[in-house]
């Protein structure tokens, strides 16, 4: 039995021990004076059958004045060792016969001796005293079986202590044991093993927390299912009522405002990033700190000697904190493990990752230096910490080393792809190691989540509840949830005149009032199947040479990634085949392709998506996708088209849309044919419903269903803790 045990055990057995040794104490004095009682009782019973048995010769002894007759009968008896001594006294007292050995002191007068029991007995005949009869009885043995006694009672007692407090020990063991258990094994969600192993005295108990866990997660159902709004406000309530206090770090490798130097002046840009539009309500709500990679030409130029900055710079309400990196270590982390590496690897476009040593080591070194910049930061030992992305798949396991009270949230937003093709990164084990240092990982979908869990039972030793969705690894649990992330709900411009603005924005283009026009809006990457809308559109010219010259296509390509030999292609493809389109529908009044490489401000993309009759999503493989989200945030008049690859993650939540299969170019120009014949009524009727979905389901929701399961499991790991401080105080108070 593991000594801890002890502890838990002591505090039976001391309070054992305490009883039976009072019990022991008051017992031995009662129990000598009952030995010495039952002795003299034997005492007296003995020497009273030796006086019947002498008192005849000593009458007649003293009658004949023959004292020496009794001689003979006298060492007879003390021959039996029942007797000491004897004498015989006369009516004057004197002795006038005493046997051999004698106490010194034995006379007609002495009553007591030392270690002597001395008993007369009167002799008499007709009435008539004759003489006294002395006994002298040893009383020594009585003092050492007294002794004997009272050692065999002191063993019997330490023997009974012995045997109760081990006995007692086990039992504390066992059912501790099996207590711990049941409770681990219940806080765990395993809740039909904890009932069929807890002892049967601990089921109601069981029973009781069961429920409690059955009624988090119900609760926990309805919130997610809950049509109620999610705003700002809401957000803030749940900080502040949720995680009261509790301190907020998030770690991104975008930071959310950039300084650039111009030839004028340092100007501060806001970056096109769904991920900061959506972490950045967080901030502004707890004032936390916020780490980021200070990429802007300026930004160093603007923080204070920590690298701190109080942001938005107009009203401060939260800490950006910028963390360095240098060229070399730009390209090898970012541009080549991250970029070249894993987003290929994530995403199912048939572009063949690239894994270079000097690029993981860069990785790792700069999920380092992130770890240490978390480290400085963190006030407290238990911050709540928001990861976001793949450029930072090591960090967790880094930050759980250093504080492992720590609460760690990382999002993943790109997809997660099957065991196989996973498998390809050289360095899968690492990476996964490193998730699993989270307490909570959140994908888009389930289907990434059940990818991620199918990974990790290819790859690691580790213990998944699929049904609970959690993977406990080394003594870590790790939770894994869908939270499909979305925009914020933008302000509703009423004041608008929809007619007189997309009349302006075709002025714009020089296409006629009527032109009807497609959009798409993409960062310039391969998995967002630009090419293939292109080869779509192309097609329904084919199919439906009337819409030659009445329909074009606004593709607004933001550059990205471009230092990277893959996105110069790309951006010289996209280029190539737009112009290659526009030249064979030359002739026509209107070119078929408007493609501007470019970044647009919030303000723009508005414009963009109001005016538009369709919006044309047609990623190979897509996270999300927030421009589907964005363009029907932005149809206040509830008309325009969705067209929406099946491979988003969006497509799982945005029914109403036209899903295409963005591979299949007929599939693609047949929704383009749809898209632009739909009448207004069936318009109306989809894009009211997603309008709603996109309301409700917002951003705010995103990030709060994240801290709502963050602030459940930092209650029941603080209620492990606690489980776990009892099982130890054991050992700790034993040694
Ligand atoms: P991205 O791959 O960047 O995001 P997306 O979700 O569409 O893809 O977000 C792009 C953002 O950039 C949008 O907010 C959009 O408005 C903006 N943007 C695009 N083109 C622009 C342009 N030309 N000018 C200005 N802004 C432009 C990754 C994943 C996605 C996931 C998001 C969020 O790949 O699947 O939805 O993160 O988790």
């Amino acid at each position: 039995m593991p000594l801890r045990f002890l502890g838990v055990s002591l505090r039976f057995i001391l309070p054992l021990a305490l009883i039976l040794g009072l019990f022991a104490l008051a017992l031995l004095p009662l129990v000598d004076e009952l030995t010495q009682r039952w002795f003299l009782r034997d005492l007296k019973t003995r020497s009273q059958m030796v006086v019947a048995a002498l008192s005849e010769p000593a009458r007649v002894a003293l009658l004949s004045r023959d004292a020496v007759s009794v001689r003979l009968p006298f060492e007879s008896a003390l021959r039996n060792g029942q007797v000491l001594a004897f004498g015989l006294c006369d009516t004057n007292g004197r002795l006038v016969y005493r046997s051999d050995p004698t106490p010194r002191t034995l006379d007609c007068q002495t009553k007591t001796d030392s270690g002597v029991l001395v008993t007369e007995t009167v002799i008499e005949q007709d009435g008539i005293m004759l003489g006294k009869l002395i006994l002298a009885q040893d009383t020594r043995f009585m003092e050492k079986r007294s002794t004997e006694f009272r050692r065999y009672l002191i063993i019997a007692f330490v023997l009974m202590f012995v045997v109760i407090s081990t006995l007692s020990a086990w039992i504390t063991h066992w059912n501790w044991l099996s207590w711990v258990s049941s409770l681990k094994s219940l806080l765990s969600r395993e809740t039909g093993k904890a009932i069929k192993q807890a002892p049967p005295e601990f089921r109601p108990l069981v029973g009781d927390l069961r429920a409690m866990i059955i009624e988090m997660n119900r609760e926990r159902q309805l919130q997610r299912q809950s049509p109620q709004s999610w705003t700002p406000e809401k957000l803030r309530s749940l900080l502040h009522d949720e995680l009261a206090g509790d301190e907020i770090i998030v770690v991104s490798n975008r930071e959310p405002y950039i300084h650039e130097q111009t030839e004028q002046a340092i100007v501060l840009r806001r970056p096109a990033s769904g991920l900061v539009t959506a972490v950045e309500p967080v901030m502004r709500a707890c004032s936390g700190t916020w780490i980021a990679h200070g990429s802007g030409s300026a930004d160093r130029a603007t923080v204070d000697a920590n690298d701190h900055l109080r942001v938005p710079p107009k009203h401060p309400e939260y800490t950006l904190r910028r963390v360095w990196l240098s060229d070399a270590e730009e390209m090898g982390y970012y541009y080549g493990f991250s970029n070249e590496g894993l987003w290929p690897l994530c995403h199912m476009a048939h572009v063949r990752p690239v894994f270079r040593t000097s690029d993981w080591e860069h990785y790792v070194a700069i999920n380092h230096r992130f770890a240490e910049a978390v480290i400085t930061e963190a006030r407290t030992d238990d911050p709540i910490i928001l990861i976001q992305d793949y450029h930072f798949a090591l960090l967790p396991r880094m930050i759980r080393e250093r504080l492992p009270k720590a609460t760690l949230i990382m999002f993943w937003h790109i997809p997660w792809p099957n065991p196989e093709s996973f498998g390809i990164c050289p360095w899968r084990e690492e990476i996964l190691q490193g998730l699993l240092g989270n307490t909570l990982l959140g994908f888009h979908t389930p289907f990434h989540c059940k990818n991620f869990l199918e990974t990790i039972d290819r790859y690691l030793e580790t213990r998944i509840e699929y049904e609970a969705s959690t993977i406990s690894h080394g003594g870590d649990l790790t939770q894994v949830e869908p939270y499909p992330i979305s925009i914020a709900w933008p302000e509703n411009d009423r004041s608008i005149d929809l007619v007189q603005y997309r009349k302006a924005f075709r002025q714009e283009l020089h296409v006629p009032d009527t032109h009807a026009l497609a959009l798409g809006v993409d960062r310039l990457d391969y998995t967002k199947g630009i090419l293939e809308r292109f080869h779509a559109l192309d097609r329904l010219f084919e199919l439906h040479p009337e819409l030659i010259g009445k329909f074009s296509l606004l593709q607004i390509a933001a550059p990205s990634r471009s230092t990277l030999e893959e996105y110069q292609n790309l951006e010289a493809r996209v280029r190539a085949l737009a112009m290659a389109i526009n030249q064979r529908y030359a002739n026509a009044e209107a070119p078929a392709i408007f493609l501007r490489v470019e970044h647009y401000d919030a303000e723009q993309l508005t414009r963009c998506y109001r005016s538009s009759d369709i919006c044309v999503v047609t990623s190979l493989h897509d996270g999300m996708n927030l421009v589907a989200k964005e363009f029907i945030a932005a149809r206040n008049d509830e008309l325009g088209v969705l067209i929406l690859s099946q491979f988003t993650g969006a497509a799982r939540e945005l029914h109403e849309a036209l899903l295409i299969n963005p591979y299949h170019v007929e599939q693609g120009a047949q929704a383009l044919y749809r898209a632009v014949t739909m009448p207004e009524l069936e318009q109306k009727e989809r894009m009211r419903s997603m309008r709603q979905r996109v309301k409700d389901f917002n951003v705010y929701r995103w990030a709060g269903l994240m801290l709502l399961d963050a602030a459940r499991l930092r209650r029941r790991q603080r209620t492990s803790e606690k489980i776990h401080l009892h099982s130890h105080q054991g050992c700790r108070s034993t040694l």
